[in-house]
């Protein structure tokens, strides 16, 4: 889980050289904030020149969101969005109106296959060095079996999101970005390879390298980084390390998804995946969790592989990981992780009642908590509105991170919030309060987690 990285106050589209004088000029400035009062609001934009350089937290409910439109936009089109379907250029058109919204300029790329017309989809963010390209893709199409919720909606969910965060940092990076969403992988890499073999020698010699997502919330998920290429294999394997999660090397990935289409033309490739069909063993079992002997993704290539067919936790954390990877290889700046305290026990919310707690206890740490204190949260409720979240630090100061709301009735509190808990002590028992407000209605904190 990333700082939240709010754009500079009245600085849009920062440059990197900007913001890393901002970052002397702020670090040169700062000095230990007011203890916040009880009722501070922690959605207060609270930025420092070194948020403006991290890679932000991508919300794992926006990414969900577009998962659900593709599950609409299938099931409105004939259950699917494959090839020569119209659920695929429905997705691509859903996609495309994101970008333009977002400032990109986009560009539909047009081939035949199968007697069939396809489209890739191109959205270039405006600026960088054109002649350093770095680029991001997944595969837009499903099989023709249903909607391809996993396969391939949650590579496509989360390039999307992450070039939806790009605009909304005004992020501009010394690299030029260019995201790619491609028709027609499922009948042989068709778009990909259309797309490569059109794009002139001289332009193929500016990419700088190409990351690509196919498969990255596997219901059974392992964690498996592509080991093409060095440089890219470590930014990935960092991020993870970053986080305590193991990853492995991806094994069956050769020739078996876009990346190749790039590698095979001689350009740098890298990637994610979480598992289709093999089986998980007991071995990855101990270091991911989840079941030995099933398949990664049980409904890879049918119809279930609906948005019932995911893992929260994978997808968030490869959503991240690919926010890493843009701003981390576009800027030249590395980041180090921040360093997570997580509690994933479920607390029962006792309805219209006395309000629960979770704990995580920090130690080991010196000094004060940051002024940006990441807090991420992940609570299942059905109507979140009746919430009142706070996060109590080891004295008991509360900062408030939710009010609560009549009129917000939609489902669970899957947020990241930034608090400015500078006047705090980092070691001790820091506490997630929740308390549901109103009759009917209520949930569980599933897990939750600080960031320094
Ligand atoms: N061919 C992909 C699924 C797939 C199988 N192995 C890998 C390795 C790396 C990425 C993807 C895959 C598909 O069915 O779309
Ligand atoms: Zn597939
Ligand atoms: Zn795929
Ligand atoms: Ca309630």
């Amino acid at each position: 889980m990333r700082i939240s990285v709010p754009s500079l106050p009245g600085r849009p589209g920062r440059t990197l050289a900007g913001a890393a004088i901002a970052l002397a000029g702020l670090l040169a400035a700062a000095s230990p904030a007011a203890t916040a009062p009880a009722t501070a609001n922690a959605n207060a934009p609270t930025t420092t020149a070194a948020a403006a350089l991290a890679p932000p937290d991508i919300p794992l409910a926006n990414v969900k969101g577009h998962l659900t439109q593709f599950q609409s936009i299938a099931a409105a089109n004939g259950g699917n969005r494959a090839h020569g379907r119209p659920g695929y250029r429905a997705s691509l058109d859903y996609v495309k109106a994101k970008l333009d919204a977002a400032g990109y300029t986009t560009t539909i790329q047009q081939f035949t296959s199968g007697g069939a017309t396809g489209y890739n989809l191109i959205a270039d963010w405006p600026g960088g060095d054109p002649d350093q390209v770095l680029m991001a893709g997944a595969h837009l199409d499903s099989v023709t079996t249903g909607a391809g919720i996993n396969d391939n909606g949650s590579g496509s969910a989360a390039v999307l999101e992450t070039a939806l965060a790009v605009s909304r940092a005004g992020l501009q990076p010394t690299k030029h970005l260019r995201f790619g969403w491609w028709g027609a992988e499922e009948v042989g890499l068709v778009g990909s390879r259309y797309y490569v073999n059109n794009l002139p020698a001289a332009d193929r010699s500016k990419v700088s390298a190409y990351l690509n997502f196919d498969m990255v919330g596997s219901p059974n998920p392992g964690y498996f980084v592509y080991d093409d290429d060095v440089q890219l294999e470590k930014v990935f394997k960092d991020y993870f390390a970053g986080l305590g999660v193991a990853t492995e090397i991806e094994t069956e990935g050769d020739g078996r998804s876009d990346h190749a289409s790039f590698k095979n033309v001689g350009i740098r490739v890298g990637g994610l995946f979480t598992g289709a069909g093999r089986t998980k063993t007991a071995a990855q079992v101990q270091k991911w969790g989840g079941t030995a002997g099933q398949a990664f993704d049980r409904c890879y290539h049918s119809s279930c592989d609906t948005t019932a067919n995911i893992n929260d936790t994978a997808l968030d954390r490869n959503s991240d990981a690919v926010a890493h990877a843009i701003w981390t290889l576009g800027t030249g700046v590395v980041v180090p992780p921040g360093d997570v305290y997580e509690n994933t026990a479920d607390v029962a919310i006792t309805d219209n009642g006395a309000a629960v707690t979770s704990t995580v206890t920090v130690s080991g740490r010196t000094g004060n908590a940051p002024p940006a204190l990441s807090v991420g949260v992940d609570i299942r409720h059905t109507f979140r509105g009746d919430l009142v979240v706070d996060l109590l630090a080891p004295d008991g100061t509360a900062y408030r991170l939710k009010n609560s709301s009549t009129s917000d009735s939609a489902d669970n509190v899957i947020a990241t919030y930034t608090v400015n808990a500078s006047a705090e002590a980092a070691n001790g028992a820091w506490k997630l309060r929740v308390q549901d407000i109103a009759a009917q209605d209520t949930g569980y904190i599933n897990s939750w987690k600080l960031t320094f």
